[in-house]
Formats: structure tokens, sequence, C-alpha cells
């Protein structure tokens, strides 16, 4: 099968957000609410296994035993996460993160021979925006031909709902695209809707169970076994063709 569409998960993937990017900004956010949360490294490592920022801070608050009615706790926290969001993306478009290595050479490399670009996320559409504009500027939106996040999907991954929204948008049966993911919960999203996957964790999910990933990479400009050289389009192809 022709590979036609590449389809990047955002954080983790095309940037290291994770750590230095939404761990401060909700910090931020609790700080400012009044809140006595504070998510060190080590602990926002262990609640990344919760997909969605509104999902993580519910499981936080269940964990301290919050009492409020389901309702009245949801409407605080999405509230507080508004607030997050608006600091993440002033931080983003300061120019606060950078994209991962090899990711810029390869959206060019893939624009450059026809293929498709889409995004399959389960963050906030803001987000994005905020991270292509600094990192590649503002038309770069317009490379991706689709663009799946949490206010298209509401299910969050491991279920492959976004993945399925985006293949459903390109108009393509998996078999023709090729997922990048950095942590399990990605992977078992991308996997689930038929796609095969590369892995490029990061600091945050170096620890998880990568199997079923088409191959697990430190990062797109290491190859795993041509020692100095990067990942190329046409060794994304050959991962993409699932071994006999
Ligand atoms: C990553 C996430 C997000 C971010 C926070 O999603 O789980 O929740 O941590 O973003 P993906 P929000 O790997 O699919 O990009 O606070 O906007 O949810």
């Amino acid at each position: 099968m022709t590979l036609e569409a590449l389809v990047f998960d955002v954080d983790g993937t095309l940037a290291d957000t994770e750590r230095d990017g939404h761990r401060v900004a909700f910090n931020a956010a609790f700080a400012e609410a009044g809140l006595d949360w504070h998510w060190d490294e080590p602990l926002y490592s262990k609640l990344l296994s919760v997909a969605g920022g509104v999902e993580r801070m519910v499981y936080y608050a269940r964990q301290r035993g919050w009492a409020a009615p389901d309702g009245e706790m949801l409407a605080r926290l999405k509230s507080i996460h508004r607030a997050k969001t608006a600091h993440y993306v002033r931080h983003v478009a300061s120019g606060g993160i950078a994209l991962r290595p090899g990711i810029a050479r390869l959206l060019g490399e893939a624009r450059a021979a026809g293929l498709r670009l889409a995004i399959a996320t389960t963050t906030t559409r803001e987000n994005v925006h905020a991270l292509l504009e600094a990192t590649l500027g503002a038309s770069s939106i317009g490379w991706f031909a689709s663009i799946g996040t949490a206010a298209e999907v509401p299910l969050k991954k491991p279920d492959p709902a976004v993945y399925q929204w985006v293949l459903t948008e390109l108009g393509l049966p998996a078999t023709r695209a090729i997922a990048f993911e950095d942590t399990r919960n990605g992977l078992l999203a991308a996997t689930g809707a038929g796609l095969r996957c590369i892995v490029t964790p990061t600091s945050c999910s170096i620890e998880e169970d990568f199997t079923g990933a088409a191959t697990t990479l430190v990062d797109l400009d290491h190859h795993p076994t041509r020692t100095g050289d990067v990942v190329t389009l046409d060794d994304v192809r050959g991962w993409a063709v699932a071994p006999d």
C-alpha cells in the first residue's frame, strides 16, 4: 500500500511540551485559583497516564478527596483549566517551546513528496495553533489536512476515536497512513484505529511499554541502526508496512 499521510500527536511528539510547558501552566493556574496543588516532575509523569488536562485535574481532585458534587467540581476545574490554557499559550507564543529534533525536516520532506499531514491530539485546539504558529509560522496550520483535537473528539486517548476521526476526514484507510506518538496511551489509540505507529518517547514516557510500535526511536534525527544518520521519509515508508 502506498503511504499517503503522516498523522502526528502533538504533546511530546511534535514538541516536548509536558514537563516545562503544560505542567508549569497547570501549577500557575492552581496558584492563581488559591489551590495548594503543585505538580512536581515525578508526580506529573504519573498523572500523564490520564490523557486530557481537565480529566487529569478531575482524577487528581478525587485523589485529594474533593467532596464537591460532580457538576460543581467539574465547573470549577474547567474554569481553572481555561486559565491554564491561557498560561500555556502565552508561554508557547513567547518561544518557550521548540519542536523536537527532525520534526520540521520530516514535515518538509513529506510536503515536498506530496504526502498529506494531519494531527491527532487530545489537547486543546488553541494549544496546537499556538505551537505551530510559534515554531513553524502561522501559515503552517494550513499544512495540515486534518487537525483532530479535544474539541472534535471528547473521548481521550487511549481511545482510538481521534485517529478514527482524522482518518475519516482524510478519507483514507488506516493502511495508507502512519502515526507518530510518544506515549503508550497514544500508541494504543493509533494502533486501535488500525494505524502503524512510530514512537519517540520523552523523559516523561521513556519507562512505558511500547510493544506494538512499528519502531521506537530516540527522535527523528537518530536512525535506530544507521549510526549518525537521520530518519528519512523512505525509512518511515518502510515502517508503515506491516511485516509478513
Ligand atoms: C496530551 C495531553 C494533554 C496535555 C494537556 O495529549 O494529554 O492533555 O497534557 O493539554 P496528546 P490540555 O499527547 O494527545 O497531544 O490541558 O489542553 O488537555
